[in-house]
């Protein structure tokens, strides 16, 4: 049996969990709270980096989300979340790397705002990520073109990998409403089980905050 070490607030592990739910796959989860599970021995054997998602498959560790993604394209190819046209598979390889190099990056100081943590309010790293995260969207939009998916008529790894990050964006006041294809396509993914099952509780993300809150200030009254 797969099983899949996660945290339900992580993006990274989501992706996983919604390939394997879109594959229709047999798992087990196991959740990892991330203030410490992540550094026991047991865990730092299967990833030295202390990371989630892993991916163990029989005895074989995956680490790295996009590698466990390839890696369960490759064993379960069907559905297939990949298209075979050169193309296509460009616009999906440039949507993956895209959003973990170019997009999520420049969410980090828009999260940092929401929670309040300390250099949040710098209007100077806001604007410059507003900006970054403006030119991700049109960069976006513009591979989507009029296709339902990136890509391909079907689901694909873009998506799944866009779609655990595009969507957050108004959570940490940043409406995209005005990215029309974007928009169009975020809705059809949120219609999908996999989104809906994934998706953090409210009551999740609040008890995140305020878990982030009480480190930030047990940090600065050691400093
Ligand atoms: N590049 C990795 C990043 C994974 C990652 O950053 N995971 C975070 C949660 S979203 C984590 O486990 N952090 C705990 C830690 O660094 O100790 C991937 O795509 O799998």
């Amino acid at each position: 049996m797969l099983k899949l070490y996660h945290n339900h607030l992580s993006m990274n592990s989501r992706r996983v969990w919604i390939a394997l739910l879109e594959k229709k796959l047999d798992f087990d989860l196991v959740d990892v709270k991330l203030d410490g599970d992540q550094l026991q021995p047991e865990f730092l054997a299967m990833n030295p980096f202390h990371r989630v998602p892993v991916l163990v498959d029989d005895g074989f560790n995956v680490v790295e989300s996009l590698a466990i993604l390839d890696y369960l394209e490759a064993k379960h190819p069907s559905p297939s979340l990949l298209p075979t046209n050169p193309k296509d598979l460009a616009i999906v390889r440039m949507v993956e790397m895209a959003t973990v190099n170019e997009l999520v990056s420049a969410m980090n100081p828009l999260i940092y705002k929401m929670m309040g943590f300390p250099g949040g309010e710098d209007l100077q790293k806001l604007e410059q990520a507003k900006q970054k995260i403006a030119i991700g969207l049109e960069f976006l939009e513009k591979l989507l073109g009029d296709s339902p998916y990136f890509g391909s008529e079907n689901l694909t790894l873009a998506d799944i990998v866009a779609g655990c990050a595009v969507p957050l964006l108004p959570i940490v006041d940043f409406p995209f409403t005005n990215y029309q294809k974007l928009t169009a396509w975020s809705e059809r993914l949120m219609q999908r089980s996999s989104w809906q099952t994934t998706q953090p509780t409210p009551e999740l993300i609040e008890a995140f905050k305020s878990r982030m809150q009480t480190l930030m200030e047990q940090r600065q009254s050691n400093t």
